[in-house]
């Protein structure tokens, strides 16, 4: 008799088929418990700051916003030079085996952020997009279409009031179609017509329901995007991507070797933030995008 074929985990299957896959329950109630404390440390750590600050690869994004009246802190990225035990959450065995079947045992990470929805704040929507536009050089990586994953980590209960993700189910099929490529992200919002015409069909629209610690994992094709946060509770989701390392040699931290979880390093390595060798900080950023913010500085 020849051995049984071995199962295809279910995630795995759903994310091939559909460009997404929900794992429920990705950590425990008392785990994301403690994640929390952690990331309202890394927020107030954060607010220290006047205006958006950059050390290597750890970024703060502030805004003064003027709906708010207020300065909010919309994102950080590579917080886990500055928290060890969201350091160690980058590389938590949950991580492994739900990556593991997709990506093998040698796994390296390029991005590892927060993202918050201050209640009140005008910009904390995301355009529908796919994240292959944010990869400023793709030639460094293979196969970025089927080896890099990124997962979202619910902290803060997550559903379409608070902005929570949406998804369109069967997207990373088509190709890279180019959606709000035109100006900032966070920055207006996409009309149906333009979804449409771009291919995508209204009724494939997924609107993820979120509890703390469930998990949501997407292509970078799968064109996905949520709306500004209309309720008075905050939603922290904590983004990190996770590639195949035979396919990116030259971007990203060690996460997996061998299947063994790897800490951080003494130096950074270039990850979203090309300019890492030449400039490192740190130094503050006082770009505008909104247009509008700095008359309410
Ligand atoms: O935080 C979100 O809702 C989505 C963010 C996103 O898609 C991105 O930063 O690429
Ligand atoms: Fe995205």
């Amino acid at each position: 008799m020849s051995a049984p074929a071995p199962t295809i985990p279910d995630h795995v299957t759903h994310l091939r088929e559909h460009g997404y896959a929900v794992i429920r329950g990705f950590l425990s109630a008392d785990e994301i418990a403690a994640v929390k404390r952690e990331t309202d440390a890394v927020m107030a750590e954060g607010m220290k700051h006047h205006a958006s600050y950059r050390d290597h690869n750890l970024m703060f994004e502030i805004l003064n916003d003027p709906q708010a009246k207020r300065r909010v802190l919309l994102q950080a990225h590579w917080f886990s030079w500055i928290n060890p035990a969201l350091e160690a959450l980058r590389r938590h065995p949950r991580y492994f085996e739900i990556m593991q079947p997709l990506l093998g045992g040698d796994i390296k990470q390029v991005t590892n952020q927060l993202h918050w929805k201050p209640p009140g704040a005008k910009y904390t929507g995301y355009r529908f997009h796919q994240d292959l536009r944010f990869r400023e050089r793709p030639e460094v990586y293979t196969n970025l279409d089927r080896t890099y994953l990124n997962t979202g980590l619910a902290i803060d209960p997550h559903g379409p009031e608070n902005g929570g993700l949406a998804v369109y189910d069967g997207s990373h099929k088509l190709g890279y179609l180019g959606l709000s490529d035109d100006g900032p992200i966070m920055k207006g919002v996409n009309h149906e017509d333009e979804l449409i015409r771009a291919g995508l069909d209204p009724a494939g629209r997924v609107d993820f329901r979120l509890d703390p610690g469930d998990l949501v994992i997407w292509t970078l094709l799968t064109v996905h995007g949520s709306l500004p946060n209309r309720s008075d509770r905050d939603r922290c989701f904590m983004i990190n991507s996770y590639v195949r390392a035979s396919d990116s040699p030259e971007r990203g931290e060690w996460v997996f070797r061998d299947g063994q979880p790897v800490p951080l390093g003494d130096e950074p390595q270039i990850c979203k933030y090309e300019q890492l060798r030449e400039k490192p900080g740190p130094f503050y950023i006082e770009d505008d995008w909104t247009g509008e913010a700095r008359a309410n500085a």
